[in-house]
């Protein structure tokens, strides 16, 4: 007794000593909290029978948590990788469930962790063995898969990116499917792939025995041009304007382009101006415009495309 009115007694001279501190950081983050929301499959990891609070620490600690979806009837804890503004059309009114962004919530909430600088797939963790470190950073999941070809757009209920986690995936427009579409996180932090996604067009060339053309010199693009794309273009694409071009067989590949067919760097090229620019960070295949020049472009886009075959 005598203990609670020595706290209300200091709590009291707190507010008259500084009003402003009365809304403290925390109630910021409950005050911005939506309730019957959540954002649907874009899934790090999930807990249940924890409070709400500590879905919120878990955000806070795990460096590719944007926000978090709570169900309180079982006390289950979901962490995103995508928030409100990232990802506007996962964003569903779900009764029962709230979701909470981690910009919202003092980053004093992860105790000694909010000081420890993991990289994108870690999170911060207290370390049980460690006489050195306290708290260490340790894998958190295997990132968003990024393989060629692949659409992450379609995780299902369950879906998680994090270890010993799974997802369904499909594969991209123009490619065609092989394998269950089971996507397996290992412990490693790598994905284990049960999908094939096969280029049609990549693989239409090799029916004739043939791959996508490569274009060696400003001669051999001036013949493409001329004999195959000026006299087709209009025909194959119904419209002559900047969005039409030809497939050839250049092809994003760590951060430059190869030749897909042969697997050789480009050495001739002939870009238009500011390209290649991965616009979107999603254009991963090269198409020749009309007037010749060269464009990086999304490989799910329906082109018209050459294919080249060695004649001997
Ligand atoms: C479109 C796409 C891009 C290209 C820009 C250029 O967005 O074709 O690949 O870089 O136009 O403005
Ligand atoms: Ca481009």
């Amino acid at each position: 007794m005598m203990c609670r009115r020595i706290l209300l007694l200091w709590n009291l001279v707190n507010m008259f000593e500084n009003p402003s501190e009365c809304t403290s950081e925390l109630q910021h983050g409950y005050s911005r909290i939506q309730y019957g929301h959540r954002l649907d499959s874009r899934t790090i990891d999930t807990y249940g029978g924890v409070s709400f609070l500590d879905c919120v620490k878990e955000c806070l600690v795990t460096t590719r948590c944007k926000s978090v979806n709570y169900f309180k009837g079982a006390n289950y804890c979901e962490t995103n990788y995508e928030n409100q503004t990232s990802a506007t059309n996962k964003f569903l009114k779900k009764t029962g469930w709230v979701y909470s962004e981690r910009g919202d919530w003092p980053g004093a909430l992860a105790g000694p962790c909010a000081s420890y600088n993991c990289s994108l797939n870690q999170k911060c963790r207290h370390n049980k063995y460690s006489k050195d470190t306290l708290f260490d950073c340790i894998l958190s999941d295997c990132g968003i898969p990024e393989k060629y070809g692949v659409d992450v757009d379609n995780m299902q209920h369950g879906d998680a990116i994090a270890l010993n986690r799974r997802m369904h995936v499909s594969c991209a427009e123009g490619f065609e499917q092989s394998g269950t579409g089971r996507l397996i996180c290992r412990s490693s932090g790598e994905w284990d792939y049960r999908i094939t996604c096969v280029d049609k067009v990549q693989a239409d060339c090799e029916s004739r025995e043939a791959y996508l053309a490569e274009i060696d010199s400003a001669e051999e693009n001036r013949w493409i041009r001329s004999k195959l794309i000026d006299p087709h273009l209009f025909t194959l694409c119904q419209i002559n304007d900047n969005s039409c071009g030809v497939w050839v067989g250049g092809e994003r590949d760590l951060g430059g382009f190869i030749w897909t067919g042969s697997g050789r760097l480009l050495e001739y090229t002939n870009w238009k101006e500011n390209e290649p620019n991965d616009y979107g960070g999603k254009e991963g295949c090269m198409e020749v415009k009309g007037d010749g020049e060269w464009n990086d472009v999304r490989c799910s886009k329906a082109l018209p495309y050459i294919c080249e075959k060695i004649l001997i």
